[in-house]
């Protein structure tokens, strides 16, 4: 199976980071995790992102915060998709990040996820990987049924609860 690669352009984005490393972990893809930052340490991630294919990666996702050029500058560095995830900072409450992250000029694209929406990044990527292999695509549909029969549960509950009062 390729491998899901995850860059932070700090370790202080951990904390939202973690939940796409659980995420990935669940479904059973490898991934490897990685602190490059496009200001602090540019060549390193330039080098990460170009060698990213032949080292076996599938999708890369990458996890900024404030003026979050990373997933930009990793995604001119490599044909994988790219996924960012914007990172709530204090000043601008992420809006920064997120509009660094989403809007790409044409030509290099970044598929971005919502402000710290780290499980949907990991979720889009096990997609992607998905289009190539069965079993993922399986696991996706389950956890997706799964879902649904407990909003119905819910739905089921609720209804019969206030009905009775009409
Ligand atoms: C960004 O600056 C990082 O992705 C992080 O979200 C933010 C702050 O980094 P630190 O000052 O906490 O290292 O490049």
């Amino acid at each position: 199976m390729k491998k899901v690669g995850i860059i932070m352009g700090s370790d202080s984005d951990f904390p939202v980071v973690e939940k796409a490393v659980d995420t990935l972990k669940e479904y059973g893809v490898p991934v490897c995790v990685h602190v490059y930052s496009a200001h602090r340490t540019p060549l390193e991630a330039g080098a990460f992102a170009k060698n990213a294919r032949k080292e076996g990666y599938g999708a890369l996702i990458c996890a900024a915060g404030m003026a979050a050029h990373l997933a930009g500058a990793i995604a001119a560095n490599t044909t994988l998709p790219v996924i960012g995830i914007p990172i709530k900072a204090k000043a601008l409450e992420g809006i920064d990040a997120l509009l660094s992250t989403v809007m790409m000029p044409p030509g290099i694209p970044v598929a971005t996820v919502g402000i710290d929406g780290a499980q949907n990044a990991a979720l889009l990527a096990i997609e992607i990987l998905s289009v190539t292999d069965e079993s993922l695509a399986e696991k996706l549909q389950e956890a997706r049924d799964k879902k649904a029969a407990t909003i119905l549960k819910k739905d089921q509950e609720l209804s019969e609860k206030y009905s009775k009062l009409d």
